[in-house]
């Protein structure tokens, strides 16, 4: 990666655009008297820093602008899921030290930002700090209000520097201060910023691949249960329908492994060596008859469940599979483990759903059973 990336955000008129005029060397950034001048994100650099600037539209001069700020930035932020080079490594938060406030209403607005990407540190610069007398209550409030609603939110600052991008005219005794600070902090911080981002990166891309496969395996599932074929005499050799190869194939898309053609097929081979239907085909329907008021249960009724069920196991064992597969936790050398990971993944399916049986007590609809196993907690 050739620099980190550093969104310096804040109030409206908080000053980040002399802040970063200041920091960059040059006067770059259009800087406003008043008005809200910065509209749309743009990077600025220096060939002495190894950190890029990404100047923002302020919050809070009005409801819609406040919108389109947290828009911006959160397209921004996901623009660097794909490309690396526009990922957000560091925040830089503004905050007016003149205005002697830091309402909670930006902090929240600043959490919103940062809810989806926690792992994104934050240096909270005091801009206009004109007055180093001021200092100590100034990071004082900006430490309480972090305490107050920060804090549990995983919002607390690295650091909280006073800085003073520009002396004002005319104010002999007044001079800029704290800007080598902010960017010795920021220097000594960045390299774990991006480690911690490239984290956040793999673990948000696998949040979306185990959303997708569980949509996927919901959508074969309820499909499953409405064909209702249940492979209750097959042999123990199962045979997966193509129902089940065809979901197999989809998680393992999604997971990014059609590329890898000799292994995907050989996690294929696994699974379905591994029994997961025969286990579960006839272990649960003698499972759910003894529950007290199943018995009588018209048998589509059942195969219906127990179809949905078989599906849903075989689409969540293979995503729990595919993704050990993607993080290399497994790969071609141990793929005996699968046997393990099938059959506990099916036995604790079994106790799952005889649970959300038994708790319908007797009333029995497919429908429900099944969006009570979709929805569980794990
Ligand atoms: N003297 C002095 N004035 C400052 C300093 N920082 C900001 N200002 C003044 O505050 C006003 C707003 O500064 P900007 O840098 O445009 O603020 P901004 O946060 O980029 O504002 P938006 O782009 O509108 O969100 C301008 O008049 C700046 O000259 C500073 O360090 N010293
Ligand atoms: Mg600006």
């Amino acid at each position: 990666m050739d620099k980190a990336n550093i969104l310096v955000l804040g109030t409206s008129g908080a000053g980040k655009s002399t802040l970063i005029n200041t920091v960059i060397g040059k006067p770059v950034a259009k800087v406003g008297n008043g008005k809200h001048i910065t509209e749309n994100m743009q990077a600025y650099e220096s060939e002495e820093l190894n950190f890029r600037l990404i100047d923002s539209r302020g919050f809070e001069y009005s409801f819609f602008n406040t919108k389109k700020a947290v828009r911006d930035m959160n397209t921004w932020l996901k623009k660097g899921l794909k490309d690396e080079s526009s990922r957000i490594h560091m925040l830089w938060f503004c905050v007016d030290a003149t205005s002697k406030r830091f309402t909670k209403k930006t902090l929240k607005t600043m959490e919103q930002v940062k809810k989806e990407w926690p792992e994104i540190p934050i240096i909270v610069v005091l801009t206009k700090s004109f007055f180093i007398y001021e200092d100590e209550d100034n990071i004082a409030m900006v430490k309480e209000t972090f305490d107050k609603i920060g804090k549990k939110n995983g919002c607390s600052p690295l650091a909280i520097v006073p800085v003073l991008a520009e002396a004002p005219k005319g104010e002999a005794g007044i001079i800029a201060r704290g800007i080598e600070d902010l960017i010795e902090i920021t220097v000594d911080n960045i390299d774990d910023a991006v480690k911690a981002s490239e984290e956040a990166v793999k673990k948000y891309e696998l949040k979306c691949k185990k959303i997708k496969s569980h949509v996927a395996t919901i959508a074969a599932a309820t499909t499953a249960s409405i064909v209702g074929v249940v492979p209750i005499d097959f042999p123990d050799a199962a045979i997966l329908t193509p129902m089940e190869t065809g979901l197999i194939t989809i998680v393992s898309k999604i997971y990014g492994l059609e590329k890898k053609e000799d292994l995907s097929r050989k996690i294929m081979e696994r699974i379905i060596a591994a029994g997961a239907v025969t286990m579960v085909a006839k272990t649960l329907l003698n499972q759910l008859k003894l529950i007290p008021g199943v018995a009588n249960i018209a048998a589509d009724i059942l195969n219906a469940i127990v179809a949905g069920t078989i599906v849903f196991g075989i689409g969540e064992a293979s995503a729990v599979i595919m993704e050990k597969v993607y993080t290399g936790e497994i790969d071609a050398d141990n793929l005996n483990v699968i046997d393990n990971i099938v059959e506990a993944h099916m036995g604790k399916l079994i106790k799952d759903i005889s649970d959300i049986v038994a708790k319908q007590e007797g009333k029995i609809n497919v429908n429900d059973i099944l969006n009570a196993l979709f929805n569980r907690e794990k």
